[in-house]
């Protein structure tokens, strides 16, 4: 017989990125790796996974993880302390702050990371139990808009439709939202309906994204004014009686009031295309699509949610739903796509500071219903500070004690640098963590505690379609973490409160939660889970993806709303007025520029695990900005040059790319890169702290910048087996690349300088150089038993300097005589041409390869490519850059 433990089975879990929940097979390889696939009977993904997903067995290693209790000592150094001591000590902080200064001098900082346990945990602690609802979440950087949206409309933070409903949709809207890149698998059932189905997509983002690349009607919206284009909708619709009078009659209130408003905003077409920048016959035909299609969902993101107005962009797209019936009925669904894995999770336990638990909040009724549910001696009794009013209050030392837990503030709230000295203010700042070092605990926590991570954590998380999946562990705790809701309920019996924190596992706190759900529910509250409260530990373990409602003595329901039953005292939705929309931000001659902010297909936040797979950092391994190629000229900026950008608030410095698809006077940059893993790129410092009035979300598309070209006399790369520090006054970049680290680099020091980087660094080794002062050339390479131990080339920035090469010797094992002869060349031995920049990151497929199979290999579509190359065949993230890339290189032709 074999002996199981040899083959254990692959162990069924959930991704741990975006909201989109993919299902994930991991098979351990009895190393600390795994083996990742999709796992086709999750109904999110059906088997797919996207690069992330793909590429998650590459990012399970221990080298940056925190593995031990740390605090900081007199010396201002972190060292290893015992789980005792470090949990004695948090608690005590906890307790002599409350002491001194009352409840509301403390304060957690959540995520929409920790699992819905974790969560529920630090929730019910804070607000049950330490008499403040100072508890706030990532999520009001993320979802806070679409939350107050649903509230003001549903009476209830409800999402209507499910994913399902993206198959059976004839039109699908997607606003602010780059699904090709932040929810790959869901964009790909979208394009899976339109080419079988003849679904119609729509995408409206003032930037020309890889969404946009394949869809019917692409609308370059001016940053901002999506109020104003559903407003002209309503209008429209109104004014052909193409709207749902049955449904207004029988489900809606305030739609007289929220008709009005539109007109004032958006009285005719003219009007609506004007203020949103777009041409009138786009706008009418994005209108003509919408009033003949009953089956139309329309997805937003956080082109909506990210905005200082962000809650009325929701309430106008809901508005145009409910007014057309268009709810909760089969691919007809006004649709917030979440962005974090546990985004929904965190909402349904109350992670928000204006929410208390279950989908409740701060009503006496409902402050009295938790208190004695959770038997509570100090409940909140009403709203805490929401994220960005929370680090003001920091600022002005008012609140003295903060726990942070699975997220990086110092690097994704606005103003991180003014975060990042806040902090530091701070008489007990606690962070729970992954990851050695980031820009948060850099900030000078005073006790950083070992979380377990995905692949150890377990418990659950909710998707965007209120599906409930479980994480499941498929390798040890590795050295002193332990899960996030243990770390917490220590804290909480030591605080006094040991029966209310006495729980054994991630399945005790899940059928607490599951018991609040149903707590004199009665079908009064949307979030019940009622039929999961009394599940055993075996059945927890086996818990089959489920969506909410399940409540235990009804029938759940698929979808909400298709025929009312609205959580408002009146049981109709209500259509609000929203405001009229401003432009966001002021620009000025000083900051001509608004800078949009976000993500990029192969990266994660702030890169603490993303960053790890040398696979995904191929795809755009530099911090950059976009810019419109008019106001590149203008500016004197050139592509593949850097530029320095400023804001009222902070500084970076970032590569240059010139972009059609960016829209003249804004900028793009992502905001994946912080300090440890480049120079000066945290372009949280630049954005503006200014809020939504009713979410409290920051506005994080568009503050107010000034751009301007850097010249660096030299650029070149280094690379690796372990991190080493660059001369000052250098633009470095740090990637990851098999067996070792790069820094992609430009600089002012001149060649001299880095030969004595490189013998500093190399004098271990032994070394070849070149050097040629006059042509500022400097090359070294430095072996070690026949493999290349690390390389520095240096050469003026106007000579291209291309990398891959010279990253594939040094990712080999050993190296021949040959290929070490080579190195210096900075080409490969072989005489390979240069793949170019990766596209498809699951084989490994670069962009001159690519190109040679259109131009000299005859292939003429992606389907060819992919036949040829295998690029585009597995995830498919790439397949919208695959086909500009076929339309470019065979546009020549076509002329
Ligand atoms: N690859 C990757 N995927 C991710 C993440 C990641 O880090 N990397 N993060 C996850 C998380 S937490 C989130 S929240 C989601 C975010 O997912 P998305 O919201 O899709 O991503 P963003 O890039 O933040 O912004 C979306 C788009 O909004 C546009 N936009 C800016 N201003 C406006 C405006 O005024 N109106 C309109 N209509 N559009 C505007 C931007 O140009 C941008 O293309 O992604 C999730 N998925
Ligand atoms: N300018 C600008 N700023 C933004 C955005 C934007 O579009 N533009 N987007 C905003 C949005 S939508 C989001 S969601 C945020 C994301 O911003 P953050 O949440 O700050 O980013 P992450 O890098 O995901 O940080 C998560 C941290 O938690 C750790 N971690 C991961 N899992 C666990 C766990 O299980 N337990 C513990 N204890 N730690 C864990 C990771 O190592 C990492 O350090 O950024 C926001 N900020
Ligand atoms: S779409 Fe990609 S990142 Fe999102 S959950 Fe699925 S595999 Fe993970
Ligand atoms: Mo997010």
């Amino acid at each position: 017989m074999n002996a199981p433990s040899q083959h254990p089975p692959a162990v069924r879990t959930t991704c741990p990125y975006c909201g989109v929940g993919c299902g994930v097979l991991a098979k351990p390889d009895g190393l600390g790796g795994a083996v990742i696939a999709g796992d086709p009977a999750h109904p999110a993904n059906f088997g797919r996974l996207c690069s992330k997903g793909s590429a998650l067995g590459e990012t399970l290693g221990l080298e940056s993880r925190l593995l031990h209790p740390m605090r900081r000592g007199a010396d201002g150094a972190l060292a290893r302390a015992s789980w005792d001591a470090a949990l004695d000590q948090v608690a005590a902080g906890f307790a002599r702050t409350i002491d001194k200064h009352g409840p509301n001098a403390v304060a957690f900082y959540l995520s929409g990371q920790l699992l819905t346990e974790d969560y529920y945990v630090a929730n019910k602690l804070m607000k049950g139990f330490l008499g403040s609802a100072n508890v706030d979440t990532n999520s009001r950087l993320c979802m806070a808009s679409s939350v107050a949206g649903h509230r003001r409309a549903f009476g209830s933070d409800t999402v209507p439709g499910i994913y399902s409903d993206l198959d059976e949709a004839d039109l699908i809207v997607l606003v602010g939202s780059n699904a090709a890149w932040c929810h790959p698998i869901l964009y790909q059932r979208m394009m899976a309906n339109r080419r079988m189905r003849g679904a119609k997509v729509v995408v409206i983002d003032p930037r020309r994204t890889a969404t946009a690349e394949d869809v019917d009607l692409f609308l370059p919206i001016a940053p901002g004014m999506d109020t104003a284009l559903f407003s002209g909708l309503l209008v429209h619709l109104s004014d052909v009686l193409a709207l749902d009078y049955e449904y207004i009659d029988a489900h809606v209130s305030g739609f007289p009031d929220a008709l009005a408003r539109a007109r004032e905003i958006a009285p005719d077409l003219a009007t609506t295309a004007r203020l949103a920048g777009l041409a009138q016959d786009d706008v009418a035909a994005f209108f003509a699509l919408f009033r003949e299609t009953a089956k139309t969902v329309t997805c937003y993101s956080q082109g909506v949610n990210q905005s200082a107005q962000g809650t009325d962009k929701v309430n106008a797209i809901v508005n145009c739903h409910l007014a057309t019936g268009r709810i909760g009925k089969n691919g007809a669904s006004p649709f917030s796509l979440t962005g974090q894995p546990n985004a929904m999770g965190g909402r349904e336990v109350g992670g928000l500071a204006n929410q208390l638990a279950a989908h409740m909040g701060f009503s006496p009724q409902e402050v009295d219903r938790v208190g004695r549910f959770w038997n509570g001696p100090a409940m909140a009794k009403r709203e805490g500070l929401k994220a960005v009013q929370m680090f003001d209050a920091i600022a002005r030392g008012e609140i003295k004690a903060l726990w942070v837990m699975a997220t990086n503030p110092a690097a994704s709230l606005p103003r991180a640098g003014a975060v990042r000295e806040a902090l530091r203010k701070l008489d007990l700042f606690v962070v729970s963590e992954n990851v050695l070092s980031n820009d948060t605990v850099s900030a000078g926590a005073h006790f950083v505690l070992p979380a377990a991570a995905w692949g150890e954590k377990d418990g659950t998380v909710t998707n965007s379609e209120r599906r409930i999946s479980r994480q499941r562990p498929f390798l040890p705790l590795p050295g002193e973490a332990k899960p996030d809701w243990w770390i917490v309920s220590q804290v909480g019996q030591r605080l006094g409160f040991a029966d209310a924190f006495a729980y054994r596992s991630s399945a005790d706190v899940f059928r607490e939660h599951a018991k609040l759900s149903m707590f004199e529910n009665g079908g009064t509250r949307d979030f019940d889970i009622g039929a999961l409260a009394l599940l055993s530990d075996e059945a927890f373990d086996a818990l089959d993806p489920v969506l909410w409602p399940a409540p235990a003595t009804r029938a759940g329901t698929e979808r909400f709303f298709a025929q009312g039953g609205f959580f408002t005292s009146d049981r109709k939705a209500k259509m609000i007025a929203p405001e009229m929309p401003r432009p966001q931000a002021e620009t000025s001659d000083a900051l001509p520029f608004r800078l949009n902010t976000g993500r990029v297909r192969d990266q994660w936040h702030t890169m603490t695990r993303s960053g790890l797979s040398p696979r995904l950092a191929k795809h755009l391994p530099e911090p950059f900005v976009e810019v419109h190629p008019d106001d590149a000229i203008a500016a004197g900026l050139s592509h593949d040059g850097f530029a320095r950008l400023h804001s009222r608030y902070g500084a970076c410095v970032l590569k240059v790319r010139v972009s059609e698809g960016q829209q003249r006077g804004s900028l793009f940059a992502p905001i994946h890169w912080s300090d440890e893993t480049a120079a000066m790129a945290r372009v949280g410092e630049l954005v503006m702290p200014a809020t939504d009035p009713f979410s409290g979300q920051p506005e994080a598309k568009a503050t107010p910048v000034a751009i301007a070209p850097v010249d660096y006399k030299y650029r070149g790369f280094v690379l690796t087996r372990s991190p080493l520090a660059l001369p000052s006054h250098t633009w470095w970049s740090r990637v990851t690349v098999g067996r070792g680290v790069g820094y992609l680099l430009a600089s002012e020091a001149a060649s001299d300088m880095w030969r004595d980087v490189a013998h500093a660094a190399f004098g271990h080794a032994e070394i070849a150089e070149y050097c040629d002062p006059p042509r500022d050339l400097y090359r070294m390479a430095a072996f070690v038993d026949g493999r290349l131990e690390g390389c520095v080339f240096i050469g003026p920035a106007t000579a291209t300097l291309q990398w891959d090469a010279v990253k594939a010797l040094f990712e080999s094992e050993q190296l021949a005589e040959a290929q070490r002869r080579a190195v210096l060349s900075g080409k490969a031995a072989d005489g390979l041409a240069d793949p170019g920049p990766v596209v498809c990151a699951c084989f490994g497929v670069g962009l001159n390869v690519i190109r040679d199979a259109i131009v000299n290999g005859g292939a003429t579509s992606v389907e060819a490519i992919g036949a040829a190359l295998r690029a585009g065949t597995n995830c498919g993230s790439c397949l919208p850059e695959l086909k500009r890339i076929v339309q470019r290189e065979r546009a020549p032709q076509a002329v």
